[in-house]
């Protein structure tokens, strides 16, 4: 059993290396009561992956952790879209367009984890964070309504969501580009506040963090 149960991705997109597994094991590794479990990028692998993690670890909240390549901060999404639409091919070479994660199921899902006081003890811990409102359409918001799906229909007492986070200084120095990014371990320690926030917050603050477009 774990506390919580956090997921990073494999590399893709050419990438050598995913932050979102560096950060999700390096703070799981220092946390003896958190679990950290990692994702293959594959539209047909992640999600069992995904469902043995969590019937392994029977975690009380789950975060979900994937990499958003141009992102400046660390973005907790609020809500999840019955919607694939894959820009590029999956590790796997697979790319699905205009294809509903389930078949029949909601259009969309809201997070269960306290994005607003997540983002405002984050930047409290002297890193930028705000609330997203889109996981983009392609497998991380495949695993975020999945894990969504999961946890309304099987899990209902487990709370959960998806954070996405910017590239590593190292990738961007390696594509020599200027890029946004965030040290690991910073991103790390993002992540621990955020899992110790949703851990302890059940109701979420009513601050405004809406986005004009
Ligand atoms: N980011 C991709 C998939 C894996 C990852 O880390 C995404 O945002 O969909």
């Amino acid at each position: 059993m774990a506390a919580v149960l956090l997921t990073g991705f494999a590399p893709f997109g050419g990438e050598e290396v995913n932050p979102s597994w560096q950060a999700s094991s390096l703070i799981a590794a220092q946390r003896p009561e958190f679990a950290a479990v990692e994702l293959p990028c594959e539209f047909g692998a992640s999600l069992p992956a995904l469902r043995a993690a969590i019937e392994l670890h029977r975690p009380e909240v789950v975060v979900c952790v994937g990499q958003a390549g141009g992102r400046a901060e660390l973005t907790p999404e609020r809500v999840a879209i019955n919607l694939l639409d894959a820009r590029i091919p999956d590790n796997a070479g697979a790319r699905p367009v205009d294809v509903p994660v389930l078949p029949g199921g909601p259009a969309a899902y809201f997070t269960t984890l306290p994005v607003k006081a997540v983002v405002a003890a984050v930047r409290q811990a002297g890193v930028p964070a705000s609330v997203s409102h889109t996981a983009g359409t392609f497998v991380c918001n495949q695993v975020f309504y999945g894990l969504m799906h999961l946890l309304a229909t099987e899990f209902p007492g487990t709370r959960g969501g998806f954070v996405h986070v910017p590239y590593s200084p190292e990738q961007v120095a390696a594509a020599g580009t200027n890029a946004p990014s965030l040290d690991v371990g910073r991103c790390a320690d993002a992540l621990g506040v955020l899992a110790d926030t949703a851990l302890s917050v059940t109701e979420d603050l009513s601050t405004p963090a809406g986005s004009l477009h």
